[in-house]
């Protein structure tokens, strides 16, 4: 876990200006995400997992297929990632799946920076 950390504090420091944080919250069967749309480029996830047995977070999509190890109870985690613009999808890997059939996945859409997220035009 302190590597973890120490990882997400040296890439939050290299990029300081543009990490963009999503917050998500696990439980039994939720994945919340503070946002569903973040602009392209690092991004660090962190994860609080408030359910009653452990969780786990992945991310797979445009080559990207990385997540935490387990987190436990009560635990909290970080994850950051470099993202490019795309689709992503955020979900809980453990019992071989069955925590993500079970709603624990969310899609993560990246969009280009500098580009205003998708559904945010006046009068559509
Ligand atoms: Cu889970």
């Amino acid at each position: 876990m302190k590597r973890i950390l120490l990882l997400a504090a040296l890439a939050t420091a290299s990029s300081a200006a543009s990490a963009q944080d999503v917050s998500v919250t696990l439980s039994e069967w939720k994945m919340r995400l503070s946002r569903d749309t973040v602009p392209a480029g690092p991004v660090t996830f962190q994860i609080r997992n408030t359910g009653a047995m452990s969780h786990a977070v992945h991310v797979t999509g445009e080559g990207v297929d990385k997540g935490t190890r387990q987190i436990a109870v009560k635990e909290t985690g970080t994850l950051t990632l470099s993202l490019k613009a795309g689709t992503y999808e955020v979900f809980c890997p453990l019992a071989e799946g069955s925590h993500k059939m079970a709603g624990m996945t969310r899609t993560l859409v990246v969009t280009a920076a500098g580009t205003p997220p998708a559904g945010s035009k006046p009068g559509a």
